[in-house]
């Protein structure tokens, strides 16, 4: 079964003729998965229409943020308000206080908030604060861990830095990651070793970057006492996990509070935003108050604002988790029912079926599943009209509009891809 895509040909034709690869940004280019991009037209619910008019049931969600389902009326109806009073202004809003008492009254531990525009600035400037804060450099990250384009943690980095084949990115000087300790996910053992005389670790309390791989029973709670011992930070990077497994993150579900958090997708509700924050007495070296510079033209910009503003206010729903949780189920159980032969790890929301014989628990594991297979079965799944992610190192989402009529379509779908590639 084959898709008809010749204006999205027809366009990336002409953009790989002036954007480097034809995309902003690699993994959209769907190399993971074997073929050109696709060019989307426009995006509502829980659905993308591309160029040449196919209609997609979407679990890709943007990466991450669409967690209300695309064009959610309360994001529209946010942003369209705040138009008319100017887009930018370099100058603070009462509407960043609102977004900073929301989001602190859902994570209580963010006592000090700095936005950002991407979730790359926000874990960057945690960094930085974290170097200032303990007077250390050191800091470790996970082995397929994937926190965005920074030059310190682009050393075998997830996401589409593994998918791309390029997990440690030329151009980053030796220099810039001297200083980056590894262990692999899932291993307290190696982390506590790691964490003698660091400044941080910084983690995503649950992977979505190697695919989705969940914390063991007692890892992050293990990263939790060895930063007390050592004096290390635990940053949490729940630029994926925040407000999306729970309303107050993996610090919620797990129980677990890191120092420092950052986070991005979700909490701009597709609209350019980052943020990092956590205990005041650490943020507090941050300039203007401290020393440790960081900054940004876009900062808190009031139309992402706005549209934050609206998705956290909309996920303090009572009872919205319960339905994100039985629709991230419903999407594993239309897997399983479907027959296709993956494991799947999944945390509330957000899962990935890994074409493996093994349970994923790390970046070792998750890199020895069939990604050749998983690419024939997502191409097959794209013509029949179900979304993936490009990548078998990615997450599927799902949002609070995915009905049981898509589950059920999708699960067809499952079915069928499977026995034209199986
Ligand atoms: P951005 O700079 O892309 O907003 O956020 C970087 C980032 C930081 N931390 C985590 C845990 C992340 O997942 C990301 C970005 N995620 C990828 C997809 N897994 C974004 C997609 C892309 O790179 O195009």
């Amino acid at each position: 079964m084959s898709l008809n895509d010749s204006r999205s040909r027809e366009l990336f034709g002409r953009a790989r003729e002036v954007l480097v690869g034809g995309v902003n940004s690699p993994v959209r280019a769907m190399r993971g998965i074997g073929r050109d991009p696709l060019f989307i037209d426009r995006a509502v619910g829980p659905r993308v229409w591309d160029v040449d008019g196919n209609e997609f049931i979407d679990y890709l969600a943007s990466w991450g943020p669409a967690i209300l389902g695309h064009s959610a009326p309360v994001v529209l109806d946010a942003v369209t308000a705040a138009l008319p009073r100017g887009t930018s202004y370099g100058a603070p809003t009462e509407r960043e206080v609102i977004f900073a008492e929301a989001v602190r009254d859902a994570i209580p531990s963010i006592e000090r908030l700095r936005m950002t525009s991407s979730g790359s600035e926000a874990v960057m400037g945690a960094l930085r604060v974290a170097r200032a804060a303990t007077g250390r450099d050191p800091i470790v990250k996970t082995i397929g861990g994937y926190h965005g384009a920074i030059d310190s943690l682009l050393v075998e980095a997830g996401s589409g830095a593994t998918t791309l084949g390029v997990p440690t990115s030329p151009g980053v000087p030796s220099a810039a990651t001297a200083a980056t300790r590894l262990v692999p996910y899932n291993d307290l053992d190696a982390a506590v070793t790691a964490l003698e005389g660091a400044a941080a670790i910084i983690i995503e309390p649950v992977a979505g970057n190697m695919g989705v791989v969940p914390p063991a029973p007692g890892y992050l709670e293990g990263l939790r006492a060895a930063c007390d011992r050592t004096g290390a930070l635990l940053i949490f990077d729940e630029v994926i996990t925040g407000f999306r497994v729970a309303r107050g993150g993996a610090q919620e579900r797990f129980g677990v509070t890191a120092d420092l958090a950052c986070y991005g997708k979700i909490i701009g509700g597709g609209l350019p935003v980052g943020a990092f924050g956590g205990r005041a007495d650490i943020m507090s070296v941050l300039a203007p108050e401290g020393p440790c510079y960081q900054a940004g033209t876009l900062s808190g910009n009031p139309l992402a604002t706005a549209a934050g503003c609206a998705v956290i206010g909309a996920l303090a729903q009572p009872g919205i988790y319960d339905e994100l949780e039985a629709g991230g189920a419903a999407l594993e159980a239309a897997f399983i029912a479907a027959g296709v032969p993956v494991r799947i790890n999944r945390v509330g929301s957000m899962l990935t079926p890994f074409f493996s014989d093994v349970t994923v628990t790390n970046y070792a594991t998750a890199t020895a599943s069939d990604t050749t297979l998983y690419a024939s079965f997502a191409r097959a799944l794209l013509a029949r009209g179900v979304y993936p992610p490009p990548s078998q190192y990615e997450a599927w989402f799902v949002s609070t509009v995915h009905t049981t009529r898509d589950i059920a379509a999708t699960a067809e779908a499952l079915a069928d891809a499977m026995g034209e590639v199986g």
